[in-house]
């Protein structure tokens, strides 16, 4: 059995080591060293390069190694009919809500300013923030964004979800549809994107759904820069709506020297590691996905390509 790996932003060889030690018999090529491509049956990749996989005539599982399959999706040259399936995985979750809740929390407790009082030495003090008359919407309210929901919900917001078809989360508010879309919004003090990149979703952060927030909304983007018009975002800023923005991911990554995003007064920035996957948890997943596919059975988180998440 031959895995080919490819990622530029994950260690090849943490991952041939953390494969091999539940499998000693799985043998991982990484790109771009693919010796005899018939051998190769699994790719585990993440933004593979055009062209890359349609060269593996006996290809039979494309592991995504992320909770992310836009990145599979939008590469030509994938070979059809082959599963995808992405990671759906308890760290990764995690790692995903401590983040959205540090930068809801961030902001909620105005720490931004606090810093600027103590790089002055003002002893000062804001109104307080009052966390049950503050409303949170997250949008996307799957396997991340449900934990997260629940999670701020514990804080006492109030917290809505926004999907694409009804949610019945426990003490979450449930939008869904186009029609929800501007009620949710215009309800959300601070909103929070983790939504699939799909045709549906892309640019959904836009001056349109900028301005049916309140003013003085937060936005956080955890999901994928597609999701953002980063003009209409800087210009919402500036002419003081929002007041302010803490985003993850960007349209181009990395983010261009030249972008207005890096030294935004209103903007916090990360180089996307709100959740990054874990050799250590991940692997007994892809694992478990190459014995499903082995046994002509479907994979673990199968992608319906379809539907685009
Ligand atoms: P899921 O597939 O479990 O959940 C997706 C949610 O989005 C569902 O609630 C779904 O609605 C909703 N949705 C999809 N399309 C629409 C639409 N057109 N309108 C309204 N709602 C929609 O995804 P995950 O929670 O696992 O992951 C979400 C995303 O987070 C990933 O796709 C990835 O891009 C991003 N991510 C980012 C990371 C980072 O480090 N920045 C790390 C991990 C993930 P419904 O419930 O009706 O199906
Ligand atoms: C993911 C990501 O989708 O890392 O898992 O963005």
């Amino acid at each position: 059995m031959t895995l080919l790996f490819y990622s530029k932003v994950d260690d090849p060889d943490d991952w041939r080591a953390a494969l091999q030690a539940i499998d000693p018999g799985l043998e991982v090529r990484i790109w771009p060293a693919v010796g005899d491509p018939a051998e190769i049956e699994t790719a585990l990749v993440w933004r593979p390069e055009t062209g890359m996989l349609a060269g593996l005539p006996n290809l039979t599982l494309i592991q995504s190694l992320g909770a992310g399959i836009d990145h599979l999706l939008r590469a030509t040259g994938l070979p059809a009919g082959v599963p995808m399936a992405r990671l759906v995985e308890p760290a990764l979750t995690s790692q995903m809500v401590e983040y959205v809740v540090l930068a809801a929390l961030h902001h909620h407790r105005r720490i931004e300013a606090y810093r600027d009082f103590q790089a002055r030495a003002e002893w000062h003090l804001l109104p307080p923030a009052d966390t049950e008359a503050t409303r949170i919407g997250v949008m996307g309210v799957g396997v991340i964004g449900a934990k997260v929901a629940h999670a701020l919900r514990g804080f006492g917001f109030q917290v809505a979800g926004w999907s694409r078809t009804p949610s019945a989360l426990d003490g979450i508010e449930s939008f869904h549809g186009a029609d929800g879309l501007a009620p949710f919004l215009a309800r959300s003090d601070i909103v929070a994107c983790l939504l699939p990149l799909t045709p549906e979703t892309e640019g959904i952060l836009d001056k349109d759904a900028f301005a049916a927030l309140p003013s003085d909304a937060y936005v956080i983007n955890a999901a994928r820069g597609g999701h953002l018009n980063e003009e209409d975002l800087v210009a919402a800023l500036d002419s003081g709506h929002l007041s302010g923005a803490w985003l993850d991911v960007c349209r181009e990554e990395p983010l261009p020297a030249t972008s207005a995003l890096w030294h935004h007064p209103k903007v916090i920035l990360t180089p996307h590691i709100a959740g990054v996957v874990l050799p250590r948890t991940s692997s007994a997943q892809v694992i478990e996905n190459i014995a499903l596919v082995r046994a002509s059975r479907p994979p673990l988180n199968l992608v319906d390509p379809a539907r685009g998440y």
